[in-house]
């Protein structure tokens, strides 16, 4: 590049917007520091964000935010970024892909991506991502090493968080100064991003008629995956508006499928305004915590227990709740244990396992394997019958029963509760989240159901709500 040499440390660089140029330092020497600032001229950049700790979430909200606002790049936040709820986001991504919306633009299109965190868990987002091969791709993360699977060649903003962020400030120094000496630029949002916000307001409305969002008021409608992440979204809003408890509530969840449908429905009211303002930051009303990778559907539980212990210092009030399915929840018996103990010892906060039960593993009605002869000894693998055997000797055939109320016996919790339908979710939510304690709520559904309403909610059309009605007979 023109003007640059390894040697000076204050030597300054012509970046391509032509702006009066920055006093150079380490971060800033990088390649991917160099090439961020020179694509800071381009209109159509998208800023993804994939998993991100509370604490990085909370150093690069305002940075990003901003970054976006001047630049007109959207920002798409997974919910594990623990963005959604802090600045202003775009979170409709996964769904308009799946749901094949014609609108969208496509991935080759795309001139630069800022990537941030650990990597998108969505197959269409991910190949949207591989169609802007030819973009500049840029990437920050926690630690030094590069996250790149999609062998996209990206370049790195520097060797660690803050380092990225001190490349982040000078860009938006930068984009500043452009706009202070451009009158009229301020304020204009570029035609990339109105493309954006048309396609998620248009988004947004189509749900706002459709009959499943309607069916959100509706209490006696059954549950699905979708409903569930609606209804603890909605009940930790109400605990940060009314102020009932202190300190940050958390949410820990398992692989599967109650991570995509946490990433579909997590979606926190501003606090201060309806509309979250561009550029504003806020506290979210929970952390999101997830445990992927290597670990698969193993250890949920275990590390909700650490996420505890790791806070004692600052003693929240505000709920520790656990979202995971029924193998997740069996692969770690041990941990429900040793985590109920924990919330019996310590008082405070209430500890809150939320299990899914759709009868063993519900993601697997998503993938071809469905149609498998043996599917259901050898993928769903469903417990409750087998387990009820062994723990209450009940044989074949007899009335069902569950085996969660056993093992709630077992782990001796305040609450057990088997709930099916929305109002008697959110009921036993709004019972168990204040006052400490150790509450199982076993949330039962038909993974049939589940997996048509998952459907129905990507493509965005309405199904009759008679139907579903039907369906709660
Ligand atoms: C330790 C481990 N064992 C097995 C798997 C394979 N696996 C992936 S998803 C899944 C089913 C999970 O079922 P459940 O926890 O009930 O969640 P659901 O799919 O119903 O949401 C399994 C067994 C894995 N990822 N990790």
């Amino acid at each position: 590049m023109e003007g640059w040499t390894e040697e000076s440390n204050t030597r300054r660089e012509p970046v391509e917007i032509g702006l009066e140029v920055p006093t150079i330092d380490i971060g800033l020497r990088s390649e991917g520091g160099r090439l961020f600032l020179n694509q800071l001229h381009q209109s159509r950049g998208v800023i993804y964000c994939g998993p991100l700790s509370p604490q990085a979430a909370k150093l690069l909200s305002s940075p990003i935010s901003q970054l976006s606002a001047l630049t007109g790049w959207p920002i798409f936040a997974e919910a594990s970024s623990q963005l959604r709820g802090r600045i202003s986001t775009i979170r409709c991504l996964d769904q308009l892909i799946k749901g094949g919306e014609r609108d969208i633009p496509r991935g080759t299109e795309v001139q630069v991506v800022l990537a941030i965190g650990g990597h998108t868990h969505s197959r269409a987002i991910r190949a949207w991502l591989e169609e802007s091969r030819l973009a500049a791709q840029l990437w920050l993360g926690e630690g030094p090493e590069v996250v790149d699977p999609l062998a996209l060649s990206v370049k790195s903003l520097g060797a660690s968080l803050s380092i990225g962020v001190e490349v982040i400030a000078e860009g938006i120094r930068l984009l500043q100064n452009r706009e202070s000496r451009e009158d009229g630029v301020k304020g204009t949002l570029s035609a990339w991003a109105t493309r954006w916000r048309d396609l998620e307001s248009r988004r947004e409305s189509a749900w706002a008629r459709s009959e499943l969002q309607q069916s959100r008021t509706c209490s006696d409608v059954l549950l699905w995956g979708g409903a569930v992440g609606e209804i603890l979204c909605d009940q930790l809003d109400r605990l940060r508006r009314e102020e009932i408890c202190q300190g940050s509530a958390d949410v820990v969840i398992a692989s599967s499928m109650a991570f995509r449908d946490h990433d579909m429905t997590w979606d926190p009211l501003p606090m201060n305004s309806l509309k979250r303002r561009e550029g504003s930051v806020e506290e979210p009303p929970a952390q999101c915590w997830v445990n992927r990778g290597a670990n698969g559907i193993d250890g949920t539980l275990s590390t909700a227990l650490g996420i505890a212990l790791g806070q004692s210092d600052q003693q929240p009030t505000a709920p520790l709740v656990v979202w995971l399915g029924d193998l997740a929840a069996h692969h770690d018996l041990q941990g429900l244990h040793r985590l109920s103990r924990w919330a019996r010892e310590s008082g405070s906060r209430s500890v809150i396992v939320l299990l899914t039960n759709n009868e063993g593993g519900g993601i697997f009605h998503l993938l071809p394997i469905k149609e498998a002869s043996r599917f259901e000894a050898l993928f769903q693998t469903p417990l409750s019958s087998h387990m009820s055997r062994h723990l209450v000797g009940t044989d074949e055939g007899s009335p069902a029963m569950s085996p969660w109320s056993h093992i709630a016996k077992w782990c001796e919790t305040e609450t057990y509760l088997r709930v099916q339908r929305r109002r008697e979710l959110s009921s036993a939510l709004e019972r168990c989240m204040n006052g400490g304690g150790f509450h199982l709520i076993e949330v039962v559904y038909d993974p049939v159901y589940d997996h048509r309403l998952h459907q129905e909610y990507w493509a965005g059309k309405s199904h009759t709500h008679a139907e579903e009605l039907g369906h709660a007979e």
